[in-house]
């Protein structure tokens, strides 16, 4: 085919492959077969390919492209994005809608109901008709960059109609149905699975690598627009549909707030039928000229709230309790429930927490119980339903031994929960080792559950230092292991030597140091020694940590066996130090302090990076500043900072400031 043929009929094949994307992702009616619909698409790729100085970025085909990246880009949003005020009852929606009559004066006030969608608000810049920019909310007025991966989202257009430059915001979830494939396939893979919808959206839309993102059917709905000339909301979620956006149909005009009850019930009853999770009502001001008369709060906008709805719940019967053993001994009762289906997910546990739970609650075995999502992964009874009791429930009786090892289990008279007293426990030392491996500590991406368990059933592994003597040739005699996979996890246990101190202090699972104390801890120590030295008093110094914690560090190191544990980790080459040991960095004694918006990171970033250089960040300007880092809109500390005399950096001069220095900016997960 010739250039100017191919040209014409490349365009002929996107308009129609953005037709049919319109209908099935956005309309849910598509007019053609998956096969006649793959067909249009080869088509163009096959074209595209002969003629790849036609192939522009607001082609089907360009969805997921580019590298992955090294770390997000912080945007400053052109207007905030404002989290909801919520109310929970009948009585305080009744009290917005009286603020809003008086605010208003008006006797009745025509609202619009929508749908709360359980997912992460993000916002979408089109320039020139073409999708520019999306970002996350982030702390509402900065947020991420992740246009890359909102671009795999098969509902948000490349290109609407008209050549218009608009931001409009929506909520970004994963379908019921995708979040249960995503978390089998998870399972299979021995990765960490999501607790619930939303969890799985965020974590989706935060990955580097937009092919990854892609593997996870996000979806969206849109819900404002900056569109004008519009008079009323009803009519800028109109225009959007117009425009080529998703917007959910289960909206509604509502004239006053009895309309609104309504409506709040009728999705209360409903909202279990839909395909993805919500969490309540948004209840809007139709009319816009209204709606800039209310204003804002200093938090959220005044012509709107959010009905928030309590948990799904549902009932089951418990078949039986068993208890579980944690990393740390803890013993946790869990009922074993007859499966039932609850928020789109088969469920078949649920925690007890707690001895003192079950009491107070007074569960026993055989009970029909309510169970509701709690935060955590495994969903958690409420409460019995007495009247359904048949006179032959059991009650639960508290195990006195570890019904993993056999050893005693004791509970402080002053703690809530009993522990298994053996610290060599199989089930404790598996925590131990898993723990070590996850996301947020150690990050050894292959490593997960099933295989740390082989590996201790083998007898190759006995705490997490030996993962790091494992070679391939043990893996490999490992079931059904492939060498590509074995090499994966010999990879990343390697990876893992070299991370941040502070990972290293929360991956060894000391009682009551979780993620943020590690992080204070490692800004304050900077080696292992030099922490395993310190006395409780000293450590009691550094801001929130009290005496409890001192005191849970101090026996830590005191523990032969964790100080063997830390030499074999040491001798294994894990790094057990900060990056830049304080007052050695290239920054050493400098004092900064940061003002205004930036670009390139947000405030705890840019001062975790002084700290790592050696320098400290503070938060107000005094005549030992030394430098004062001035971002957009900067506040009185720039006024301070040149009656002080203190130099003053533009962003720009801070960022060739730090980039002098070899420096490795890690930016959390
Ligand atoms: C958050 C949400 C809004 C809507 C739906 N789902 C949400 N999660 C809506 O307006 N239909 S508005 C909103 C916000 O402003 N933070």
């Amino acid at each position: 085919m010739e250039r100017a043929t191919a040209k014409k009929r490349i365009e002929k094949l996107r308009e129609e492959i953005r037709r049919h994307d319109h209908l099935y992702y956005v309309l849910d009616k598509p007019e053609i077969s998956d096969e006649a619909y793959d067909k249009l698409y080869k088509e163009l790729e096959t074209l595209e390919n002969k003629y790849p100085e036609l192939v522009s970025s607001d082609s089907p085909t360009q969805r997921i492209g580019g590298e992955p990246l090294k770390a997000f880009k912080t945007v400053t949003h052109k207007t905030p994005l404002l989290s909801i005020d919520n109310v929970n009852s009948q009585e305080d929606l009744v009290d917005f809608d009286r603020r809003v009559r008086e605010g208003l004066g008006k006797a009745k006030i025509e609202y619009v109901a929508e749908l709360k969608i359980d997912g992460l608000a993000v916002s979408l810049i089109y320039k020139k008709g073409k999708f520019a920019q999306g970002s996350t909310r982030g702390d509402g007025v900065h947020g991420e960059d992740i246009t890359h991966n909102l671009r795999t989202v098969k509902a948000i257009p490349l290109s609407i109609k008209g050549n218009e430059d608009i931001e409009v915001r929506g909520e970004v979830y994963l379908p019921y149905d995708e979040f249960v494939k995503l978390n089998e396939a998870r399972k299979e893979k021995d990765e960490a699975i999501f607790a619930n919808p939303r969890n799985a959206a965020a974590g989706s839309v935060r990955q580097l690598d937009p092919k990854e993102t892609a593997a996870r059917p996000l979806n969206i709905f849109v819900y404002t627009g900056v569109i004008p000339k519009l008079k009323k909301h009803y009519e800028v979620l109109e225009h959007l549909k117009k425009l080529g956006f998703k917007v959910n149909p289960n909206i509604k005009v509502c004239d006053g707030i009895g309309e609104i009850w309504k409506y709040i019930q009728h999705w209360e009853k409903k909202r279990e039928a839909l395909p993805y999770e919500i969490d309540g009502i948004v209840v809007k001001v139709n009319d816009l000229a209204a709606q800039a008369k209310l204003g804002y709060t200093a938090r959220a906008p005044r012509w709107e709230t959010a009905f928030k709805y309590p948990p799904i719940q549902a009932v089951s019967i418990i078949e039986d309790i068993s208890v579980q053993v944690g990393r740390t001994g803890a013993i946790t009762p869990v009922a074993q429930l007859k499966p039932v289906h609850l928020a789109g997910v088969m469920v078949k546990r649920a925690t007890l927490h707690n001895e003192g739970e079950i009491r107070r609650k007074g569960i026993k075995i055989k009970d029909h119980v309510k169970v509701q999502r709690a935060g955590e992964v495994i969903p958690e009874v409420v409460e019995v339903i007495k009247g359904k009791r048949t006179g032959h429930e059991k009650e639960f009786i508290m195990p006195k031994t570890c019904p993993v090892c056999g050893a005693k289990i004791f509970r402080p008279e002053d703690e809530a929960i009993a522990r298994c007293t053996n610290i060599s426990c199989p089930a404790q030392v598996m925590g131990r080792v898993i723990h070590f491996t996850t996301r947020e500590a150690m990050d050894m991406e292959h490593v997960g559950p099933a295989l740390v368990s082989q590996l201790i059933e083998n007898g190759y592994v006995k705490d997490a230092a030996d993962l790091y003597t494992l070679t391939k040739e043990d893996i490999m005699k490992l079931e059904r292991m492939a060498d590509k996979s074995a090499q994966n996890i010999i990879d990343s246990i390697k990876a893992s030597l070299d991370r941040p101190f502070d990972r290293l202090l929360y991956a060894l699972g000391i009682r009551l140091v979780g993620k943020r104390t590690a992080q204070l801890i490692a800004d304050y120590f900077h080696d292992i020694d030099e922490l395993a030295k310190a006395s409780a008093d000293e450590l009691s110094k550094i801001r929130e940590i009290g005496p409890k914690i001192a005191e849970s560090i101090v026996n830590f190191f005191r523990a032969k066996e964790n100080q063997g544990f830390i030499e074999k980790l040491k001798k294994a080459g894990v790094r057990v130090r900060g990056y830049e040991v304080r007052g050695m960095g290239p920054l050493k004694g400098k004092t900064f302090v940061f003002t205004g918006g930036l670009k390139h990171y947000t405030r705890p970033e840019a001062e975790e990076i002084v700290r790592k250089l050696g320098g400290s960040a503070s938060g107000s300007v005094s005549k030992r500043t030394d430098y004062v880092v001035a971002g957009t809109e900067p506040g009185s500390k720039y006024e301070k900072a040149k009656e002080l005399g203190v130099e003053i950096l533009m962003e720009d001069e801070f960022v060739k400031l730090i980039s002098k220095h070899k420096y490795r900016v890690e930016t959390g997960d």
